[in-house]
């Protein structure tokens, strides 16, 4: 049974020494010295080249290394009948909710302004609300928007979520379909995007987004954090926002472009922090067990598991 791993920015050679290990009897192989396409029955990928996956015509799936497949689906030459599979992982989760409920915190505590405070020697208290005062609102409340609302919601917050389908998660508000956007949007202070990246969302973080946040944030005033996909931004817009004042702060994993370019203003930015698209990294041991996983599943006969609907596209 062969596996071809085709990896942009990573190094495959690190993921395919990880599976390599965790399962000798698999046959490795990295894209492109991968010898003959027919005989490679499971691809590995991470933004894969367009046109590679369709010349494995023996392919029986192929496996996301994130929790992201937006990077897949912008491949005009995409196998149809080829299953694709994308990552539910514990692991994956745990991260995420690790960043959102950090930066949530680090907008709701204020502490960017502390900071100032340190560098300028001052001892000085500024008002803290507490969390219930506070109310986030999470735009795509799938597997890990779900997760981030729960802990949110028992650190106090009133949480609510935004998704296509309604949701019934305890404690946390649901909101479903666009009709409903404008209703979430007005009742939240802090908003975290966790939205895949599909024809529908592409730029729907911009400035008419934001000015419908609610105004009435104890203090400072609407906040962003994005750590879905940067093209759901626009970023001239967040600038505008930051600048008027429609938006007090904000967060950002991710970029319309990345690398994010020196060049930007949002890195000089005193009210924006970035982070290099790590909110979750996808660690290759507990990814490649997952994916391990999967392909004795399927060698049983059993199916594939969080198979992604092509017609969605998430
Ligand atoms: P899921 O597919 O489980 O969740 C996606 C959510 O977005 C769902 O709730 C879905 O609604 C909602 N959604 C999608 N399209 C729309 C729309 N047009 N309108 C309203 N809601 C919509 O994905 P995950 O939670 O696992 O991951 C989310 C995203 O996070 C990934 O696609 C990836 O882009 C990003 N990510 C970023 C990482 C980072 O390090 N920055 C790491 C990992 C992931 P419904 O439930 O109704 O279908
Ligand atoms: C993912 C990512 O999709 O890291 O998992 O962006």
């Amino acid at each position: 049974m062969a596996l071809v791993f085709l990896i942009e920015e990573w190094s495959a050679e690190a993921w395919a020494g990880e599976m390599a290990g965790l399962a000798p009897g698999l046959d490795c192989r990295i894209w492109p010295d991968h010898g003959s396409d027919e005989e490679i029955d499971y691809a590995l990928v991470w933004k894969p080249p367009a046109g590679v996956l369709r010349r494995f015509a023996n392919l029986k799936a192929i496996f996301s290394l994130g929790a992201g497949v937006d990077h897949i689906f912008q491949d005009p030459d995409l196998p149809e009948d080829v299953p694709v599979v994308r990552v539910v992982d514990r692991d994956i989760t745990m991260r995420m909710v690790e960043y959102v409920v950090l930066h949530v915190l680090m907008h709701h505590r204020r502490q960017r302004l502390y900071d100032g405070f340190q560098r300028q020697r001052k001892w000085r208290e500024a008002r803290q609300p507490a969390a219930r005062e506070t109310r986030v609102g999470i735009m795509g409340l799938g597997v890990l928007g779900a997760a981030c609302a729960e802990r949110l919601r028992d650190l106090g917050f009133q949480v609510a979520g935004w998704s296509r389908c309604e949701k019934s998660i305890s404690g946390v508000e649901s909101f479903a379909g666009d009709a409903a956007l404008g209703a979430f949007l007005s009742r939240t202070h802090i908003l975290v995007s966790l939205l895949p990246y599909t024809p529908a969302t592409h730029g729907i973080l911009n400035r008419a987004l934001f000015a419908q946040l609610a105004g009435d944030r104890p203090v400072d005033g609407p906040v962003l954090i994005n750590a879905g996909r940067g093209r759901t931004q626009n970023e001239t817009d967040i600038l505008g926002a930051l600048d008027d004042g429609t938006l007090y702060a904000a967060t950002l994993d991710v970029f319309e472009d990345e690398p994010l370019a020196a060049s930007s203003p949002l890195w000089a930015h005193p009210r924006v922090t970035i982070t290099p698209h790590n909110a979750s990294v996808s660690d290759p041991a507990a990814l490649c067990r997952y994916v391990h996983d999967q392909i004795l599943r399927h060698e049983r006969g059993e199916p594939f598991t969080n198979v992604v609907d092509p017609k969605r596209a998430y």
